[in-house]
């Protein structure tokens, strides 16, 4: 059975009834690009709408190699112990350089890969943080109303990335190991001012004293920013994904988070806003797109280039100008 002769009252049919190769295939189609793929896409999801949002979305992200798949793997399995299913999605702008990274988290997901209580998919390959971001957000919806309790998101700690899971989770775990200079690196790149929970991986292979300085310096660095809009005070945990040490603690906090989210009334205040936001996101790439893909317009801009590169014309006027033009012919249509 291809894609296109799956109508979309089945897809929704199999996505409901929790049908992991229809959840794969609807995947599939929110990545796409093509413009009918698009609009089914969108009318797939408008569907699933009524039936999403009730599961908690964790993002997570760190440094590569600080063991966020391996986590994600242990940890899945001890969701799914606790009667939870689990779905992990994938965040990755940079898979267009690395290649392997996607296959090589699948491979650190051996608890998790064919385990009938959770589904796996890696990041979308070649696309652009714009497109990942939409179509990870739509994927959150059609995992929702195939029924996943928790959803778990990678992302590697590149540029925008943490930015854009930070804007499609509810909680946003930071995962650190001793030595990495995280407690620094994190406050200058903006993590620290994001997350909701900092785990320290690897524990099996440090010294208690080590790790004690450690969880010091990362508790001071963690005050120096003001209370969260959630109210809830950033913690740091231990844990060992490969000795699965640390797990059931990190399951009571995260637990204890989203029930006092709920409580609060600042998961569902979250939500909206980041509804809100990616209105507008979306609006705004709409835009872009539109532009880019007008060839007049590039033609237009690159008669620009000899005058701003001889400061005939300052970059700022071009721009403005060229803004002009394309409004005049948007009007013209
Ligand atoms: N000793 C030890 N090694 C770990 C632990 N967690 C992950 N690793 C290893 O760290 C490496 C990178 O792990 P991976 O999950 O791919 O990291 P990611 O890039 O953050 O997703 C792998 O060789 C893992 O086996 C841990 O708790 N203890
Ligand atoms: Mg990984």
């Amino acid at each position: 059975m291809s894609r296109s002769n799956l109508s979309l009252e089945e897809l929704k049919k199999g996505i409901l009834a929790g049908n992991a190769s229809f959840i794969g295939r609807a995947i599939t189609l929110v990545e796409s690009r093509k413009a009918s793929d698009r609009s089914l896409a969108q009318a797939l999801i408008t569907q699933l709408l009524p039936y999403s949002g009730k599961s908690l979305r964790i993002g997570i992200t760190g440094s590569p190699g600080v063991g966020k798949s391996t986590f994600i793997d242990s940890f899945g399995a001890f969701l799914i112990q606790k009667e939870k299913k689990i779905a992990v999605l994938a965040i990755d702008p940079s898979s267009k350089i690395s290649g392997g990274s996607i296959l090589g988290d699948k491979t650190r997901m051996q608890n998790l890969v064919g385990n009938p209580a959770a589904f796996v998919r890696p990041s979308p390959a070649g696309v652009e943080l714009g497109g990942v971001a939409r179509a990870t957000y739509e994927s959150i919806l059609i995992c929702e109303a195939a029924g996943f309790d928790i959803i778990l998101i990678e992302t590697v700690g590149v540029g925008q990335s943490e930015t854009t899971v930070k804007d499609l989770t509810d909680l946003l775990l930071f995962i650190t190991i001793t030595g990495a200079g995280d407690e620094l690196q994190g406050i200058k790149r903006g993590i620290m001012e994001m997350v909701d929970l900092v785990l320290i991986n690897k524990c099996d292979q440090v010294e208690k004293g080590v790790l004690n300085t450690l969880i010091g310096n990362l508790t001071i660095a963690l005050h120096l920013f003001p209370e969260k809009k959630s109210g809830l005070a950033v913690e740091v945990k231990t844990c060992s994904a490969v000795a699965g040490l640390g797990l059931a603690d990190i399951y009571t906090k995260i637990d204890t988070m989203a029930h006092q989210m709920k409580q609060s009334g600042f998961l569902i205040s979250n939500r909206n806003l980041q509804k809100l936001g990616q209105l507008k996101r979306s609006f705004e790439q709409l835009l872009i797109q539109d532009y880019y893909e007008n060839e007049e317009l590039g033609v237009k801009m690159n008669g620009y280039n000899e005058a701003i590169l001889q400061d005939k014309i300052s970059p700022l006027e071009a721009a403005q100008q060229l803004f002009s033009f394309f409004k005049e012919k948007n009007k013209a249509q």
